[in-house]
């Protein structure tokens, strides 16, 4: 176990009084132990309590060799694995439960009265993980240099005119060659009318001149994610494309420049935002300002109008204003950030000048 992780969502968990807890996702208990467990439909559950009997419930199929600083009980497939986790547990206190884990092991502890009460554990140790500690922050530079480094590569490739499909295969090339673990989300790549469509899933679409260009894309290195979004234009750009790119420029500096500790997660978002609505494009700017980031690509916490709580120190998420509009144009700028005291230390160093490529 990393304690310095662990003894965080111990503390959460004694001022929450949630005393015990079952951690079942496997991206929380790589946070937690340093080791990716996948276990399909077997149940997996890291058992931690503040009494210190940590357990690790795993099935044998799954042989974990080395020292995980946990004690296992192990179970094979002819075993009930949740009667023999409920003979461990604090009967009569209350009893925190992964968002993840699912509902026919959930009820079966219920029915074993294995927890006076049960509650949603995760936001506890989603909360610790948004803040990221030096290891991570620097596993989170070097995920986001490879992304630098591959929307380069891309948007040299625009001129070849390969359709979007051929180009998020290239990009998976581009990742393996970086000796990264794949994509950390589905890629992004629209032209033209494709590019005002936010969440756009890649077709066979080929690139036409003046043609908005938006690229969305993020890798895993070292089980962290990188995302980062740059739009470019190809051969030509309009008056009115030229506007909408330099307004979400400004939009997107004016979010980063409003990070800091203690500012609200809804008025960076309203730095961005406000600033679109205020040049009339405010309908058009159709998501929220950004998301956490970290082991996985959308952590717990948004960059919402609907989030009031404040940023602190060392919590990682996305700026990334855009303005879509149908048919025409969709321009995103999207940077990843990390909460400093005084501001935040900007991940992406990729220009956001205005590129035409010829
Ligand atoms: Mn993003």
């Amino acid at each position: 176990m990393i304690e310095e992780r662990l003894n965080k969502v111990l503390k959460i968990m004694e001022n929450s009084s949630v005393p015990q807890m079952i951690v079942s996702d496997p991206a929380a208990i790589y946070y937690l132990t340093g080791k990716w467990i996948l276990s399909g439909e077997r149940m997996l559950a890291l058992y931690i309590s503040l009494k210190g009997d940590n357990k690790l419930f795993i099935n044998e199929l799954f042989p974990v060799k080395e020292d995980l600083g946990v004690k296992k009980i192990w179970f094979n497939d002819t075993q009930s694995p949740v009667e023999i986790l409920a003979k461990y547990v604090i009967k009569d206190k209350p009893m925190g439960i992964d968002k993840n884990w699912p509902a026919h092991f959930l009820i079966k502890l219920m029915e074993l009265n294995g927890g006076s009460k049960f509650v949603n554990g995760s936001e506890i140790l989603d909360r610790v993980r948004m803040c990221k500690d030096e290891v991570e922050k620097d596993l989170m530079r070097i995920a986001s240099a490879l992304n630098d480094k591959a929307v380069d590569k891309m948007i040299k490739l625009i001129p070849k005119k390969y359709p979007e499909k051929k180009m998020g295969k290239l990009l998976g090339d581009i990742w393996e060659d970086m000796g990264a673990q794949g994509h950390s989300f589905d890629p992004i790549i629209g032209y033209g009318a494709n590019a005002a469509d936010p969440h756009h899933e890649i077709d066979e679409s080929t690139v036409k001149e003046g043609d908005s260009v938006v690229i969305d894309i993020g890798c895993k290195m070292n089980s962290y994610c990188s995302d980062m979004t740059r739009t470019v234009f190809y051969k030509t750009v309009s008056d009115h494309s030229r506007e909408v790119y330099n307004i979400v420029k400004e939009a997107n500096k004016r979010g980063i420049e409003k990070v800091k500790a203690g500012v609200r997660f809804c008025d960076i978002d309203a730095a961005a935002r406000d600033y679109i609505t205020e040049k009339g494009y405010g309908k058009y700017f159709t998501h929220r300002l950004g998301h956490s980031i970290g082991i996985e690509v959308h952590d717990f916490g948004d960059v919402s109008a609907s989030n009031t709580d404040k940023v602190q120190i060392g919590q990682i998420f996305s700026i990334e204003p855009g303005i879509y509009i149908p048919g025409d144009v969709g321009v995103r700028i999207e940077d990843l950030v990390i909460v400093t005291q005084d501001g935040c230390e900007v991940l992406n160093h990729y220009t956001k000048d205005l590129i035409i490529v010829k």
